[in-house]
């Protein structure tokens, strides 16, 4: 089949190489001329594990243009953001996407959509929009940043289709890639599905968070309690944490609100989620660490060990801390592009009152009590996600609070 992908970003992409190695003809196609420039002369845009190696195998069967040409399958992987101001579903990119393919659709074509779209979308505004009626199913991509291409492949998933044609079409597809199962549902339902799943975590991470502060007041520690309540079989709480990001989880419960907006417990765990920056900055202040001090944030991806900084809430605290009177000062090994300056390790922690692990990569290991203590002008230390060795910080003559954690 010659496929056509719409969006070449984190999804896209990997997704474009995986059709192409099943054997595919796949032609790339995004607005972005220094995405197209990059892949077509053999590098890519961004790093995600395997995706290198794959790329070279399978670059052959594919090009890459900014606009599409005549396919079997058109498949769309562009972004849907949050419009933050009225926390609906932005869809200028699908629709532009559909506007983009409408003269290369005929009757039987295949028209899938990847992206995550509020409940109706692809019959009240994609359909509508592609005169010569394809066929149109909807298969939510479900991969995790940092391990992508693994997930794409032996994840299950879910297919929604307007008709027994379109379901069986995407079926085949995707089964020359797709090791996990595969199941065939209505479009709407993939829709729903897909943001069920997103805002099931996001109201269980909320849940984590308000066990944390009632640990706090309650002198507990949330952490050994979680990982004991855990131990039930019924039972799977997640981590507590400095709030939710990622484009997926502090997103997508949204579009559910955007079609239900009488929703109670979706938009509460939002807020929770939401206020988490705010309360690591109290456990700063709770060490007596004031404004004016220059305090040192670790960690600004949105979780560990990947360099995405999307939604992240490092920067609602350094907006907070700074709005607050606090220097901060940032370090992110990992995350090249990010709103604020980041500066080495050592940098960051001259003369600095205060360190808040935010994220939790695994080369924060590294980093020595004693060592930084050299450097730094107070011995403080917040930790949001129960990360460091805390009897090796208070030993070294910190004093350390642990988000969650009432004992210490
Ligand atoms: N987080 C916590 N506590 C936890 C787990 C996560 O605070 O116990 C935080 C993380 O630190 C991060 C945010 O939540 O800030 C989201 O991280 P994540 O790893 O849970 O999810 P994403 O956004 O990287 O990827 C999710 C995945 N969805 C599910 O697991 C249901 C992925 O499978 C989806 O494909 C992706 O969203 C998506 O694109 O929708």
């Amino acid at each position: 089949m010659k496929v056509c992908v719409i969006g070449l970003g984190y999804i896209g992409l990997p997704t474009a190489c995986l059709i192409a190695g099943a054997g595919h003809e796949v032609i790339g196609v995004d607005i972005n001329t220094n995405i197209i420039n990059m892949l077509a002369t053999g590098k890519l845009p961004f790093k995600e594990k395997g995706l290198d190696e794959l790329f070279n195998k399978v670059k052959e069967n594919m090009r890459f243009k900014t606009q599409p040409e005549e396919a079997d399958v058109f498949l769309i992987a562009v972004p849907t953001p949050l419009d933050k101001d009225a926390k609906i579903a932005d869809l200028s990119y699908v629709k532009k996407a559909c506007q983009s393919i409408k003269n290369h659709v005929k009757e039987h074509t295949l028209v899938v959509v990847e992206s995550t779209v509020p409940p109706g979308t692809c019959e009240l505004i994609i359909s509508p929009l592609l005169d010569n009626k394809p066929l149109i199913a909807h298969c939510p991509e479900r991969a995790i940043p940092g391990n992508t291409l693994y997930e794409m492949i032996h994840n299950d998933r879910v297919i929604g289709a307007d008709s027994p044609e379109s379901a069986e079409q995407t079926k085949n597809m995707y089964s020359s890639f797709v090791k996990g199962k595969i199941y065939l549902t209505d479009l709407r339902t993939a829709e729903i599905v897909k943001l069920m799943e997103n805002t099931y975590r996001d109201i269980n991470i909320a849940l984590a968070n308000e066990f944390a502060q009632i640990a706090e007041e309650a002198k507990v520690n949330v952490w050994e309690a979680i990982k004991l309540a855990n131990k039930h079989p019924r039972v799977e709480i997640l981590q507590p944490g400095p709030g939710v990001g990622g484009h997926c989880l502090a997103v997508d419960p949204w579009f559910l609100i955007e079609r239900f907006p009488g929703s109670k417990i979706i938009n509460l765990a939002r807020e929770i989620n939401d206020f988490m920056p705010r309360h690591v900055l109290k456990l700063v202040k709770e060490l007596d660490v004031y404004p004016s001090n220059k305090i040192t944030v670790l960690g600004v991806a949105y979780k560990k060990n990947v360099d995405d900084t999307r939604e992240t809430p490092a920067l609602k605290f350094i907006k907070l801390a700074e709005k607050e009177g606090y220097k901060v000062k940032i370090h992110d090994p990992l995350v090249k592009e990010f709103e604020y300056e980041l500066v080495s390790l050592n940098e960051a922690i001259e003369n600095s009152s205060c360190l808040i692990l935010i994220t939790d990569h695994d080369v924060f290991k590294e980093i020595k009590p004693k060592e930084v203590s050299k450097l730094m002008a107070a011995y403080n230390m917040v930790d949001s996600r129960d990360f460091f060795n805390h009897n090796e910080w208070v030993e070294a003559g910190f004093r350390v609070k642990v988000l969650g954690n009432g004992k210490i």
